[in-house]
């Protein structure tokens, strides 16, 4: 074999280890993106969270209502923070559109409810500091996210429910049934 032939393309040991490479390279990159866009999903529902929160509590403030925002609904009824449904007082809107499936970044649904009892399988209240019994009794503010794998929705309550006792699931500002996740956001006043 001379220089001239030597030129020709790549030899099937060098396009092996090429292939073996690349696949290497995904094998690494892949889970990478995987894992930043499961983080980025956490964050988003720790946002909505903290923005939610806010936005009930300056609705509450103007009107003395608590509100809901029903991601399966259409009208100022049931999207009370977004549009105003001739509630006296209210200066809104206190969220910057009205909520829709895609706030829940887990495919499900998202739902702002103002009572424990419309909320399947849930039960009443939330045991707030993790003591076994509830705090907050049925009327609240409290936002619902179905579709939240458990792993997930354990890293959530790990940010929001820092040292509360209890069950994880049961117990302070987060709650988890049947893949629905539940975040309590404010009390009513009694
Ligand atoms: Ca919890």
């Amino acid at each position: 074999m001379n220089s001239r032939t030597r030129q020709h393309g790549f030899t099937l040991v060098e396009v092996v280890i090429v292939v073996a490479v690349l696949a290497l390279l995904a094998g690494v990159v892949v889970p990478m993106f995987g894992t930043v866009s499961r983080d980025a999903k956490i964050a988003r529902i720790t946002q909505l969270y903290d923005q939610m929160r806010n936005s009930v509590q300056r609705h509450y403030a103007d009107t003395s209502a608590l509100a809901i925002e029903l991601s399966g609904q259409t009208g100022a009824a049931n999207h009370r923070l977004s549009m105003n449904p001739g509630t006296v007082g209210w200066k809104g809107p206190y969220i910057d559109h009205p909520i829709n499936l895609s706030d829940n970044p887990f495919g499900g649904y998202c739902e702002l409810h103002q009572q424990m009892t419309n909320v399947n399988n849930l039960g009443p209240g939330f045991d707030l500091d993790g003591d076994g019994t509830n705090e907050m009794v049925n009327a609240g503010q409290m936002l619902c996210l179905s579709n939240v794998p458990i792993a997930e929705a354990q890293e959530i309550n790990a940010k929001l429910d820092t040292g509360v006792a209890g069950a994880w699931d049961a117990s302070g500002r987060v709650k988890y049934v049947g893949g629905v996740l539940v975040l309590f956001l404010m009390d009513a006043p009694n």
